[in-house]
């Protein structure tokens, strides 16, 4: 394997540069494009990417030297000679260019006379492109000196500030995260406080407006009147140290890379110290800021900002043991969280009279016997339930990813809590709707059996619609499960007793099965559950229905 030499791109005029993070470390594998280090001048900061892919060998720089172009400052070793095509032309064409584009910024404002308000556009941007607004800097009533930053663009090769021409009080936000931008597009509103500025211009007075605009002299006077300094290609404020007092998000001193990867893992960069020169926010920064994130909520990766429930050492209070968590456990416990917390609950109670059904289930044991099926309650539950489902389509969806549509199900596989000795699990008994009792009793069996063997496949438990979980073999007179989301909707199904029920002249003793829907109150309304449960208890207490 060859070892090639990187070394410091065209700097874009720039003579000369400083080294302010070095992004790899030896040993480490890099792609081609794979940000090597951080240059910096006075106006801007640039990833230099790695022209090979391989793994880097050693820096010739050290964090805070100054290079120029064609300075060596790293050794990759080349993974393969064929796979670094066009080395040189990478590394020469694809690094940001440090100086700005920008030569001269476009005038940020346009003439007016007599108002107070300011309307503030993006400079020359040095093309045409549309960039990405990926921070609004200032809120409303922020009052910002000229040169504050108010917002920051960012496209695939760099990110630059875009900085008030004037000093005064945001009025108005024009632009939103997200937007794209090009040059002379309106950015902000600013209520100019000084009445000393020079000459007003720009005004939005809207007594003047007309005058403004139909004045031939005023349109072709472009005279920028305060021009900022240009809006630069970085990420860095000029003056990171002053700005940072104020701190709004966008005069953090990060570069492109950084920002990037503070968007990726959804960090706001302003929360994050900056541990680089001059407090710049580097990589490591990031990585620390979402570790310590992670550790001081281990349990609340679904919900930012729940209270952490402190750790005891309940060795204080007498004898303990340490068991490790199974798997099956682990997965458990935080899919339950994940669901408890993302899923708006609402748990609904009725009971169905089983009376007939269980005496049709004994009715039918000797069959099973002879056809070695135990058919329980469990059975005429799931097929109840996959009929249900199909005369109430609504609990047969599940949300869209976007959060703006719904996913209508046309099939009707029903999964079953199963509980074993190495935690819950739970099968699916696919196409429920089609079987008979027969096949469902059989199916119950067999995939209670491999549950509890730990040989269940991952496909025969996938693809659920809705889940039954079942207590009733081991007591309970009711609970609340947990929506198994992206299911909208699980029953359960508490032990069945004897009671006197009132049939209009008398108390007449009938065999009652509790029953508690949980479902995701964003998909379902009151109403749907009503009528679903109100549609399953029907069926269950007269199981003919289940035949039509
Ligand atoms: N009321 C009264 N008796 C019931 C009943 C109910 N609701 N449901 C089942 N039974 C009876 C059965 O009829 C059977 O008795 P017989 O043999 O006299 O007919 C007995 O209880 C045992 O049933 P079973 O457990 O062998 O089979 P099942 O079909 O009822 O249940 C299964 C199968 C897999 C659902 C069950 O074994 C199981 O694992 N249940 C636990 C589910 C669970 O953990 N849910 C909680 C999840 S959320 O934490």
């Amino acid at each position: 394997m060859a070892v090639e030499i990187v070394t410091v791109p065209d700097l874009g005029g720039a003579e000369s540069v400083d080294v302010i993070e070095l992004s790899v470390a030896p040993g480490d594998a890099v792609e081609v494009e794979d940000s090597l280090l951080v240059l910096e001048s006075d106006k801007a900061t640039m990833d230099v990417p790695s022209p090979y892919q391989g793994s880097l060998v050693k820096y010739l720089v050290a964090d805070g030297a100054v290079v120029k172009v064609g300075d060596p400052i790293a050794e990759i070793e080349v993974a393969g000679a064929a796979e670094t095509p066009a080395a040189e032309s990478v590394a020469e064409a694809e690094p940001v260019a440090v100086e700005p584009a920008v030569a001269e910024p476009a005038p940020a404002v346009e003439p007016s006379q007599t108002s107070s308000e300011q309307l503030i556009l993006v400079p020359d941007i040095g093309s045409d492109d549309e960039i990405d607004v990926i921070e609004i800097s200032v809120a409303i009533g922020d009052q910002v000196e000229e040169g504050d930053t108010l917002l920051v663009l960012e496209s695939d090769k760099a990110t630059m500030d875009v900085p008030s021409s004037h000093s005064g009080k945001v009025i108005k936000i024009l632009a939103a995260e997200g937007n794209k931008l090009r040059t002379g597009a309106e950015v902000a509103i600013l209520e100019v406080t000084s009445a000393a500025s020079p000459e007003p211009v720009n005004s939005l007075d809207p007594v003047n407006s007309s005058e403004q605009i139909n004045s031939p002299e005023l349109i072709k006077s472009p005279e920028p009147a305060k021009a900022p300094e240009p809006a630069p290609v970085t990420a860095a404020p000029a003056a990171p140290a002053s700005q940072a007092d104020s701190s709004p998000s966008g005069s953090v001193y990060a570069g492109p890379a950084v920002r990037m990867l503070a968007r990726e893992l959804g960090v706001r960069l302003d929360k994050v110290t900056g541990t680089g020169p001059r407090g710049r926010v580097q990589k490591d920064d990031v990585n620390s800021y979402v570790k310590a994130a992670l550790n001081s909520a281990p349990t609340a990766a679904a919900g930012a900002g729940i209270p952490q429930v402190p750790a005891v050492d309940f060795s204080q209070f007498g004898d303990i043991e340490t068991v490790a968590m199974s798997k099956i456990q682990k997965l458990t416990a935080a899919n339950m969280q994940r669901n408890w917390l993302n899923v708006p609950h609402v748990t609904q109670f009725d009971e169905a009279d089983i009376t007939e059904l269980e005496g049709f289930r004994k009715s039918l044991k000797d069959e099973g016997e002879k056809r070695g099926i135990r058919i329980t309650p469990v059975s005429f539950l799931i097929k109840a339930l996959a009929t249900s489902l199909q005369a109430n389509p609504a609990f047969n969806r599940s949300l869209a990813g976007d959060g703006e549509n719904y996913i209508q199900k046309h099939y009707c596989h029903v999964g079953m809590a199963v509980d074993t000795p190495r935690g819950l699990v739970v099968p699916v008994i696919k196409d429920a709707d089609q079987k008979g009792i027969w096949d469902i009793s059989a199916e119950i069996a067999s995939l209670a059996a491999s549950a509890r063997e730990g040989k269940l496949k991952p496909a025969q438990m996938q693809g659920g619609c809705f889940t039954l979980s079942s207590l009733g073999a081991i007591g309970g007179t009711g609970f609340t499960p947990i929506v198994n989301s992206p299911e909208v909707g699980i029953l359960g199904v508490s032990k069945s007793q004897m009671k006197p029920v009132w049939n209009g002249s008398d108390f007449a003793p009938r065999l009652m099965l509790p029953l508690a829907l949980s479902y995701d109150h964003r998909v379902i309304n009151g109403g749907d559950a009503g009528r679903f449960m109100t549609y399953l208890v029907k069926l269950l207490s007269d199981i003919r229905h289940l035949a039509l």
